[in-house]
């Protein structure tokens, strides 16, 4: 059968500021969590920038963002994910006013795209608070921050109000629970964290997004808003209930967050969690109000799927996924442990559409893996990725499926699109790209970039509008 996308399917590819830019002290920008994170998620931070964070420069997108405009350009896109780094615009975060230089940047940055006719989906928050918003405040566990978010939100969207259509409020913003700092700026160190101040973090958070929802809707009628969460669908290990049990408290962490931002209210299941673990969020006066302002449609990325038991000896510590849960043993993992699943993504489009009949958008999928620049028979430098082709193009037929299904999708980015440095790990030698960037952890390369095997194989699936998977 014919594989036909949608008219006007938003193909593309998606970044993250403190992943690629670099300049991470230029043109007035502050520090931000990720410039004192040179390990990644699990490494332990520093008290100022040091020369192995790779972030620091990443891949020099700042410098060179013409340069791989144009190569998006050439490969179809219709679609180019990025984030704003809050420390450019603010760059303590509680400072009266925008930093001009920064806001400058990301003009250029749009009027490029506009030139090709890309669209540009901004997320307003990925990763990344300033940093003396996470000292000051401990992050998202101060109320204090819904107020600089917002006057942030304010500044950016008014200024890109012709500029930007598609935002995001944050990025993943489930992963609080898994990583306080870097996906709440929470500087209190995760092992004394408290349940309380981790979910009355979310709470603020949650809180801060509808605003944006509403403040976006006020400056621009036109604005598409959505959230972003991190899916992993969960299997049960065996048929036993108490698997399947198991199953539905996981995935209910899960959907808290879209539950919230699609329902405009806190779930039951949640309210009974609180109740059980002793938690009581404040709402102040006029959450509730608040958090009624619905996202306009629901994004998401997907890497892996993951299994769930109520059997603690079949729970094997440490291994299987990056958020926990058990390995399933019919998976392959790629070299960094995620396993592979692409029927998986067909599951969790049904998923969400049946949940919530909204439109959905994969703004991440991809395989990371370590690539070797070699040299074709024109003596091209290139790399020959076939397997991360078989994974897109696995990905992809998944996503027809579920539209054949009746989902409705309104667009795919894959994740770095070009090389970038790892959210995870810090390292660079985990690829995702299309487009190779000769940059490597000891801090040595050129920075030049060049076009790999998948950078054509993605260009015609664009051109075809997905015939050619
Ligand atoms: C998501 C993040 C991204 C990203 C991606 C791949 O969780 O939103 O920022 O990097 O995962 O993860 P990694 O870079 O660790 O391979």
């Amino acid at each position: 059968m014919t594989k036909r996308f949608p008219d006007g399917f938003l193909w593309g590819g998606a970044t993250a500021a403190n992943q690629f830019e670099g300049a991470y002290n230029e043109d007035g920008k502050g520090l931000s969590t990720q410039d004192v994170a040179p390990k990644g998620i699990k490494g332990p931070i520093t008290e100022v920038p040091t020369e192995d964070n790779m972030k620091l420069v990443g891949i020099d997108f700042y410098h060179r963002y013409k340069e791989d405009i144009k190569l998006f350009a050439e490969m179809g896109f219709k679609v180019f994910r990025l984030s704003i780094a809050w420390s450019r615009i603010f760059p303590n975060g509680d400072d009266q006013a925008p930093n001009e230089a920064g806001l400058k940047f990301y003009d250029n940055v749009f009027d490029e795209l506009a030139k090709y006719g890309i669209e540009p989906l901004v997320t307003i928050s990925h990763y990344e608070t300033p940093l003396n918003l996470s000292k000051k405040y401990d992050g998202w566990v101060s109320r204090d921050l819904i107020k600089f978010y917002e006057n942030y939100v304010r500044t950016i969207f008014t200024r890109y109000k012709n500029k930007v259509k598609y935002w995001l409020t944050f990025n993943e913003i489930n992963s609080v629970l898994h990583a306080p700092f870097l996906s709440g700026g929470i500087y209190t160190d995760k092992e004394k964290l408290s349940k309380q101040d981790l979910y009355q973090a979310v709470h603020h958070e949650l809180v801060a997004s509808a605003l944006a929802v509403k403040i976006g809707h006020e400056i621009n009628p036109d604005f598409q808003i959505g959230c972003m969460v991190l899916s992993m669908p969960t299997y049960p290990l065996t048929p036993n209930p108490d698997d399947v049990i198991a199953v539905m408290k996981a995935e209910h962490m899960n959907y808290f967050f879209s539950d919230v931002h699609v329902r405009g209210v806190y779930p039951g299941y949640m309210k009974r969690y609180f109740r059980d673990n002793h938690i009581e969020i404040q709402f102040a006066e006029g959450d509730e109000e608040i958090l009624k302002h619905t996202v306009d449609f629901i994004s998401f990325s997907y890497y892996m799927s993951s299994c769930e038991t109520a059997d603690p000896a079949q729970k094997v510590a440490g291994k299987g996924n990056i958020m926990g849960g058990v390995p399933n043993p019919t998976l392959k993992a790629s070299e960094w442990g995620w396993q592979i699943d692409p029927q998986g993504l067909r599951y969790v489009l049904n998923q969400f559409w049946d949940r919530y009949q909204k439109p959905l958008f994969i703004v991440e999928n991809g395989l990371g893996a370590v690539d070797e620049l070699v040299e074709d028979e024109d003596g091209n430098k290139t790399v020959i990725d076939d397997y991360r082709i078989n994974y897109l193009n696995d990905h992809l037929v998944q996503v027809w499926e579920a539209i054949e299904d009746g989902v409705e999708v309104m667009g795919y980015t894959s994740w770095g699109c070009i090389d970038l440095v790892s959210a995870s790990t810090a390292e660079l030698k985990k690829r995702y790209g299309y487009i190779y960037v000769d940059r490597h952890d000891d801090g040595t390369g050129t920075l030049e970039r060049y076009k790999k095997k998948s950078f054509y194989w993605y260009k015609e699936v664009i051109a075809t509008n997905g015939e050619s998977l």
